[in-house]
């Protein structure tokens, strides 16, 4: 049995690292007025940053078609017998159930579909690991199970300098007298039942930053090792500070930085920071 993997672009997997898993990549699209965007295909993290500093319209973002879903499906049909394919949380975005319909179209290949409830690196991490266990030639049921299993200590916590991008584009779910109430203030965000839902209420970025490492910390235990991503939008010095305290403090933790894409940065804004981990033994 042959098992391809595929992701999608929010997992923000360098290029290089997906060439080397063996990795297959769908684009999500970010759009500057009437000009859309596949996003690494088309825009580097770094254009997209200048690009929103010069543009007076705000992106607006798109999941992939159907159509360049099949394409794709159909391509690996020729040399895989299944494929697993591992998306953004379904709760911020139809890219999941695009593919789920896409994988009922093709033929010849069986599609088996990720909800990571999640995004970013920390998607990325399903992948790499499903990648792995494909390659050590398990079935896509047990790649699944796996993925499952790593589910049970995933966690990941952000804030946005400005949550009005986050409100803008209807990805903030609360009760709405709470989610008005935040506009001016850092909350601590994550994601509960595959949706964007406050943690807490926090005044300033410093304290949900602070706050983030706490949860982090309380939430590692000795025995365990864990692989942990901070994941930034277009702050790479003070993500690479926050990755080094980690790193200091903890020994059983391996830690990368990583980021926010155009297209998850369109949602989040410039200066958003996150950190997610899990346990992997
Ligand atoms: C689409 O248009 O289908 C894409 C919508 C993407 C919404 C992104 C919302 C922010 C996600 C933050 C993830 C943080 C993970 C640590």
């Amino acid at each position: 049995m042959k098992t391809a993997i595929i992701t999608d672009s929010t997992a923000y997997i360098p290029k290089h690292v997906r060439q080397l898993k063996d990795i297959h990549m769908v684009p999500l699209n970010v759009v500057f007025g009437h000009e859309s965007y596949q996003e690494e295909v088309d825009i580097s993290v770094d254009d997209f940053y200048d690009m929103v500093k010069e543009n007076a319209d705000l992106p607006k973002t798109s999941q992939p078609s159907i159509g360049l879903m099949t394409e794709k499906l159909s391509e690996l049909a020729k040399d895989f017998d299944a494929v697993v394919s591992i998306h953004l949380s379904s709760g911020i975005s139809g890219t999941y159930q695009g593919m789920v319909t896409a994988g009922n179209m093709v033929e010849d290949i069986d599609v088996y579909v990720f909800d990571s409830e999640v995004s970013c690196f920390m998607q990325g991490y399903y992948a790499l690991e499903a990648a792995q266990l494909a390659g050590e030639g398990m079935f896509p049921e047990q790649i699944i199970s796996r993925l499952n299993e790593m589910k049970q200590s995933m966690q990941a916590y952000f804030m946005a300098d400005d949550l009005s991008h986050l409100q803008r584009g209807g990805r903030l779910n609360g009760a709405q007298a709470f989610v008005g109430s935040l506009l001016q203030v850092k909350p601590v965000l994550h994601f509960e039942d595959t949706k964007i839902v406050p943690f807490e209420k926090i005044r300033t970025r410093k304290k949900a930053l602070k706050r983030i490492l706490t949860l982090f910390e309380e939430s590692i235990s000795a025995e365990g090792h864990y692989k942990a991503s901070v994941i930034h939008a277009n702050r790479s010095s003070e993500a690479e500070q926050i990755k080094a305290a980690i790193e200091t403090e903890f020994t059983n933790v391996e830690v990368t930085v990583s980021y926010f894409g155009p297209v998850i940065g369109t949602h989040l804004g410039e200066g958003a920071m996150g950190l997610g981990w899990y346990r992997d033994s």
